[in-house]
């Protein structure tokens, strides 16, 4: 099997897919070197759509979560990492399953806390001014190791409730999950893998569609990662991609409330006003214009960018009625 192979290929002769794009040759892809993984990672079988030839999925079983995790990580100390990382009673959490708007949810929570209104939203990107739990701070994504982000901290995390270390839950750090109709999630997170240089994935919607109902996606399975903090609703504050979109002033003050920050209404008026797609996509601070700059989204732009569509629904132009009706009886198995 392809992905026992613990050492990973540095030449591009296992590229795979017939129609496969060359990588990017950046700062960012040129990082990616040799990478051998610890053993008690369970390699998952090569799927050669991931036309990167450095990248592999490995999956290890943590607090009954099947946490699945692509080598580039795990070769950065990423257990140590995470277990290294100590909450405290100040952070803010914005978590989510890749895809469901985190990058909106986050924008929104960083101007609750720092009353900003207006049309700018600090002097650095997102990921600089929120930085991701999981990821070991990278000079290639500009973040900072969370000890050097000023308090109150505000933090991203894919990690699912069950692998959100103790003193989250016991130093009272805030919370927030957002969640998104799976079928939109899953066409985002198509999009989002044929973008980044790390995947350049190049098989079919249904192929992926698979990987992700089989639960092979960074940072696991759908259904387990939701349920996990909607179990938690009584201390996570759980909003949705849909209720954003449908009313984000009231989403504003749930989380203005749940953050217990004051704001007027014209404060509300002013972050909805500056937190459509249209703006956030024109905000060189939210729009993630650095990933093509440093080689770790594509530089064609093809698939439009982190904030590629914005819309609910568009799994509509990707599902046939019986793949959505059968995605969705799986979705509402229970778990
Ligand atoms: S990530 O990489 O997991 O953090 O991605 P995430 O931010 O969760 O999801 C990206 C999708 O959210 C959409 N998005 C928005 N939609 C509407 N309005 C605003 N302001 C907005 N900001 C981000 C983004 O376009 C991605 O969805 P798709 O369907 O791919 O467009």
């Amino acid at each position: 099997m392809e992905g026992d192979s613990k050492t990973q290929p540095k030449s591009d002769d296992k590229m795979g897919a017939a129609d496969h794009l060359e990588l990017e040759r950046t700062s960012f892809t040129e990082s990616l070197t040799e990478m051998v993984v610890a053993d008690d990672w369970e390699p998952i079988p090569a799927d050669p759509n991931y036309t990167n030839p450095l990248v592999r999925f490995y999956r290890k079983r943590i607090n009954g979560y099947d946490h699945i995790a692509p080598n580039f990580f795990l070769v950065q100390g990423y257990e140590k990492h995470l277990a290294g990382f100590q909450a405290r009673p100040s952070d803010i959490i914005v978590a989510s399953f890749p895809k469901s708007g985190t990058t909106w949810l986050q924008e929104l929570v960083w101007r609750v806390v720092h009353g900003e209104t207006g049309v700018s939203s600090g002097d650095a990107t997102l990921e600089y001014r929120f930085p991701t739990l999981e990821f070991p701070p990278s000079p290639i994504m500009n973040m900072r190791p969370l000890e050097d982000v000023p308090e109150p901290r505000l933090i991203k995390s894919h990690l699912p409730y069950q692998m959100l270390s103790e003193s989250v839950l016991s130093s009272g750090a805030k919370v927030l999950y957002v969640s998104r109709d799976a079928r939109d999630a899953c066409v985002s997170a198509y999009h989002w893998s044929r973008m980044v240089n790390l995947y350049v994935y190049r098989g079919t919607f249904p192929e992926f569609r698979e990987r992700f109902t089989r639960g092979l996606l960074f940072p696991g399975p759908y259904k387990e990662h939701v349920k996990g903090y909607l179990d938690h609703a009584d201390t996570v504050l759980c909003l949705t991609y849909e209720q954003l979109h449908s009313d984000r002033a009231e989403a504003v003050r749930k989380i203005a409330a749940f953050l217990g920050r004051m704001l007027t209404d014209a404060d509300v008026e002013g972050i909805v006003a500056n937190t459509g797609f249209a703006a956030m996509k024109a905000n060189p601070n939210t729009n993630f214009h650095q990933w093509h700059e440093k080689g770790f989204a594509r530089k064609d732009q093809e698939e439009g960018g982190q904030l590629r569509k914005g819309v609910v629904g568009d799994w509509r132009n990707y599902f046939t009625e019986a793949e959505s009706d059968a995605f969705m009886k799986w979705r509402n198995e229970p778990v």
